[in-house]
């Protein structure tokens, strides 16, 4: 990381810290100890959101990939442990595979891992930060599939999405398209469940955010102090997740500290989950004209592929 990016990253995180309330964003996660967390909850049973995807990508990648047609490049945006793209890599057999993450430790392992299996198709892991611009003028000329599964897209504000959409559909240039993951909304206790697991793994997750700051900032949070809130809120369809403080403390860092009273909270995520028509007219209205969807038996989650008539 260079030393540039270290000094945003780090008034980041102060700015978030000196708010009211208090937040931390969600890629703080991502250290590579939070990245193995997230994994953990996907095997949860849970945490649905996943295993269902899994599911759908299965059951109807036939039609996906009809949808799809051929396309020169999958560009994978949060791409973790390289995992999901496999099914699309046998059926679309694309030329070129780019993987784009926060984390770049992780996500180098997991190309590796899967480069092995694929040997014929060109890969490169890309440290990317999607709250920012992406910009692909070296593809310009190649059918692109962007490739976002996982209901991350969730972790965005509406305007967020809204605003990613169209940068991504404009990178298209009018062909190939976005295949999209993307939870739905529903029983209001399968999704407090699903983010308020039986093993405490969700809370480890949540928590390490506050390690990872400790390492990234030299704060000195003390993790036993504080404990993991999650719930539905109903008027915004979003899991809102937090961390509350258990007791007073003052929590410092080079060149600053915070008061933090007993109850008080830093906001660490929001997951909105929608419904499909809401979703289906974002797409529409971020520029594809064209927007085919799957979901499960239950309604649960929803797959879509936005692309040109
Ligand atoms: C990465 N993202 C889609 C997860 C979600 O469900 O919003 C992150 C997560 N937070 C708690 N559990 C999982």
């Amino acid at each position: 990381m260079t030393l540039a990016i270290k000094s945003k990253l780090f008034q980041e995180i102060i700015e978030g810290l000196q708010a009211n309330p208090a937040s931390i964003s969600p890629k703080f996660f991502y250290d590579e100890l939070g990245s193995s967390l997230f994994q953990a909850i996907t095997h949860l049973e849970e945490y649905y959101p996943t295993r269902v995807e899994r599911g759908i990508m299965q059951s109807k990648l036939a039609q996906i990939t009809e949808a799809i047609a051929a396309i020169d490049v999958i560009v994978e945006i949060g791409a973790g442990n390289c995992e999901k793209v496999r099914p699309l890599l046998d059926s679309i057999l694309p030329k070129q595979y780019r993987a784009l993450d926060i984390s770049l430790e992780f996500l180098e392992t997991s190309l590796a891992n899967l480069h092995h299996d694929y040997p014929a198709i060109d890969m490169q892991a890309i440290a990317a930060d999607i709250t920012q611009e992406l910009l692909f003028p070296d593809l310009q000329d190649q059918k692109i599939l962007f490739f976002y599964p996982g209901s991350s897209i969730g972790n965005f504000t509406p305007p967020e999405a809204l605003r990613l959409f169209s940068n991504l559909a404009r990178e298209c240039h009018g062909s190939g398209g976005l295949l999209i993951g993307v939870d739905l909304v529903k029983d209001i206790q399968v999704l407090e469940r699903a983010y308020n697991d039986s093993l405490g793994v969700t809370a480890a997750f949540n928590l390490n955010a506050l390690r990872h700051l400790n390492h990234l900032i030299g704060s000195n949070f003390s993790i036993p102090d504080w404990e993991h809130y999650a719930f539905f809120n109903q008027t915004l369809d979003r899991i809102e997740m937090h961390l509350r403080a258990q007791s007073d403390q003052l929590v410092s860092w080079p060149g600053g500290h915070r008061q933090f009273h007993v109850g008080e909270m830093i906001h660490t995520e929001n997951s909105y989950k929608y419904s499909k028509a809401t979703f289906r007219k974002m797409l529409q209205e971020a520029g594809f004209t064209k927007v085919t969807t799957w979901t499960d038996l239950e309604s649960s989650f929803l797959v879509c592929f936005a692309g040109f008539k």
